[in-house]
């Protein structure tokens, strides 16, 4: 079945620049912002600019360029914020939360970087 986008979602609001953000970081394709609720010291959403409702959504649809955008951010805002563990820093997680079992809350395609703190071994 199709994905249907809702384009009333926070996260397209926050894209139409209807409800404010604190950005991170923006290309062409790709916003990431800090999450309203953080639950590390680090906690920065990542988002595509493009209608995709989930993970699956995005890795099916989104252009080469879009994914190696997105990617290409996750990377870099990792290493600004200090985490990158090739280089001195303690590490993070990305975690995608995608569909009902995952507990996806905002119906647009996201991942959150956490990082910080010690993790622990839960994944979220
Ligand atoms: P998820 O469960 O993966 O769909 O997480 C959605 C996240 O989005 C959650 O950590 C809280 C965050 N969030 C929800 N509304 C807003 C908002 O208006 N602004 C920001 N910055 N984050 C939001």
């Amino acid at each position: 079945m199709p994905y249907v986008y809702d384009d009333q979602n926070v996260f397209a609001r926050i894209l139409r620049g209807e409800i404010p953000n604190d950005t991170v970081m923006e290309t062409t394709y790709t916003l990431a912002f800090n999450d309203i609720a953080p639950q590390a010291p680090v906690h920065v959403l990542v988002i595509p600019k493009g209608p995709y409702v989930c993970f699956d959504h995005f890795a099916q649809d989104a252009s080469a360029a879009e994914i190696a955008d997105f990617t290409r951010v996750l990377g870099e805002i990792c290493r600004a914020k200090g985490l990158q563990p090739g280089e001195g820093g303690a590490g993070y997680r990305l975690i995608a939360n995608s569909g009902r079992d995952a507990i996806q809350e905002v119906p647009h395609m996201h991942v959150h970087i956490l990082g910080g703190r010690d993790l622990g071994r839960m994944l979220a």
